[in-house]
């Protein structure tokens, strides 16, 4: 992939940034605790450096038709194709998730630039009929300008793409802060689009990369030049960038935590329910904003899904995720295992009890210390450490009787993002998507929280921030909207019927 990993912050274009601190970023992979490389960090000077580059672009890019646009994606698209494996094994790498899970990470990122090229022909906006004669009105959609993306490590090429590629073809420049915790993948992808923009005459800074600890998205956030900042992460951080960007009214989409659950209804396919459980709960390690985190379990099954469950995670098998016949990878670093090890003693003490056991995995293939087991423990929603998104494989599991009570213990959560119901009965299923249903942005029947389609608008409600990326109605977001009235007459009749004589 080329990659060059000793630039702090660049703009695409031949200039790979000038940067001139001393401080650098370490990316060690939690495989195996090997040393990826390192990273200098942007400077001042090269943040102001991106941002002009930034606002020059855009006054060049907001020029070319959008159509012309969609088919430069439709060429990154295909240079994702060509990436893909290697992308995929390097996110699998840095990040640790499982290398079916990384191809599944670029495979996201092409399907958006095939959506994005579609999209590029439909940035539709309304007709509406004038109540004055001789008059049209109509509405448009224009570029913002400059889109800033704060991603996370957990998505750490995907969340960047369905970015990038609506706001891309709807005319804006994007400008990048990767988590610091995955910066070589960063750099992979800074390395893709420069190629295709380069060969199609696309103008240095459209796509940017800043690289640089939590100070670089706090700046980002306050800065006025950027009128759209798109963050995907922690709800603590998310509160942050919305408090700084909204006192500024500056337009913010934010993607933050879940706490997402499956309902398993009596009425449920068990078989089905386990797999969509064990998936939700295991995949990626526990490390999705949708991962499955809770269980909310009729009590007449409760028994027979406990059994499953317990004799599924025995079968789990943990480790290097590049090895094909693994289904768990390690967390992404220490901190996160001492949060995993944290939360598990707190639902200990608030009265859990464990019915699969977690831990760290010592020895040998496991020397990154990177590495937990899956756990499951019965608990009751209302216990604090519940009420929070721990971003590991930690399953929690508890009883209801009615489906209302069901609905009930699904919203009661601060969280909004994904849930789900397992059933085969109609009318709770129409029940959960109605509007005494889920209050979460995702909401599906037999299928897990986990593994939405780019298709549809992605984001929920309530501390997950209520912002919507990728498929729908989402490009909206990175577009202002213009209200146009045109007078083709020869008189100027004012609305409303007012009369202004002189
Ligand atoms: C995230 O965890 O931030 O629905 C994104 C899913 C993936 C995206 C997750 N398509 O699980």
């Amino acid at each position: 992939l080329g990659v060059q990993p000793n630039n702090g912050g660049w703009s695409t274009g031949s200039n790979w940034g000038s940067s001139n601190t001393e401080q650098q970023i370490s990316s060690y992979s939690p495989v195996d605790d090997k040393l990826i490389a390192k990273v200098s960090i942007a400077s001042a000077d090269d943040y102001e450096n991106v941002i002009g580059k930034a606002q020059s672009a855009f006054l060049e890019w907001k020029k070319v038709p959008a159509p012309k646009r969609g088919d430069i994606i439709r060429q990154f698209g295909d240079a994702l194709r060509a990436h893909k494996e290697d992308l995929g094994t390097l996110v699998s790498y840095e990040m640790g998730k499982s290398l079916q899970e990384g191809l599944g990470e670029v495979q996201e990122m092409i399907d958006i630039c095939d959506f994005a090229v579609g999209l590029s022909r439909q940035l539709y906006g309304l007709t509406m009929h004038s109540e004055r004669p001789s008059h049209r009105m109509y509405e448009q959609y224009h570029p913002l300008g400059l889109v800033g993306i704060i991603s996370a490590f957990n998505f750490p090429v995907a969340v960047w793409s369905w970015n990038t590629a609506l706001a891309w073809v709807c005319g804006n420049v994007c400008i990048w802060k990767p988590s610091e915790k995955t910066p070589i993948t960063a750099i992979a992808c800074q390395n893709i689009i420069e190629k295709v923009f380069k060969t199609n005459n696309v103008p240095e800074g459209v796509s940017c990369l800043l690289i640089s600890d939590r100070s670089l998205g706090e700046k980002m956030s306050h800065d006025t030049r950027i009128p759209l900042i798109s963050a995907t992460g922690s709800t603590r951080m998310g509160k942050a960038v919305g408090a700084a960007v909204g006192a500024r009214l500056g337009k913010s989409l934010l993607e933050l935590g879940g706490n997402n659950a499956i309902i398993i209804s009596k009425d449920a396919d068990l078989d089905m329910s386990i797999i969509g459980a064990v998936f939700g709960a295991v995949g990626t390690a526990g490390q999705r904003c949708t991962s499955t985190r809770r269980l909310i379990i009729h009590e007449s099954i409760y028994d027979k899904i406990t059994e499953k469950l317990v004799k599924a995670y025995g079968q789990l098998r943990i480790g290097d995720p590049l090895d094909q016949h693994n289904h768990v990878g390690p967390l992404i670093d220490k901190d996160a295992v001492n949060a995993y090890l944290e939360s598990i003693e707190k639902c200990k003490e608030e009265g859990g009890k464990f019915i699969v056991e977690g831990g760290v995995l010592e020895g040998h293939p496991y020397e990154s210390g990177c590495y937990v087991k899956p756990c499951v423990a019965e608990v009751k929603n209302e216990y604090k450490i519940v009420q929070h998104e721990t971003f590991a494989p930690i399953l929690y599991l508890m009883k209801y009787n009615t489906i209302e009570e069901a609905i009930a213990m699904q919203n009661g959560v601060p969280q909004g993002l994904s849930s789900a119901i397992m059933t085969l009965n109609l009318r709770e299923a129409e029940l959960f998507l109605s509007a005494q249903g889920s209050d979460c942005g995702i909401a599906n029947v037999n299928i897990g929280t986990s593994g939405a389609e780019i298709g549809g608008a992605f984001g929920g409600e309530k501390e997950t921030g209520g912002g919507r990326e990728s498929g729908s109605d989402a490009w909206k977001v990175y577009m202002r909207r213009q209200t146009n009235t045109i007078n083709y007459s020869d008189t100027l009749p004012l609305a409303q019927g007012i009369k202004f004589d002189f």
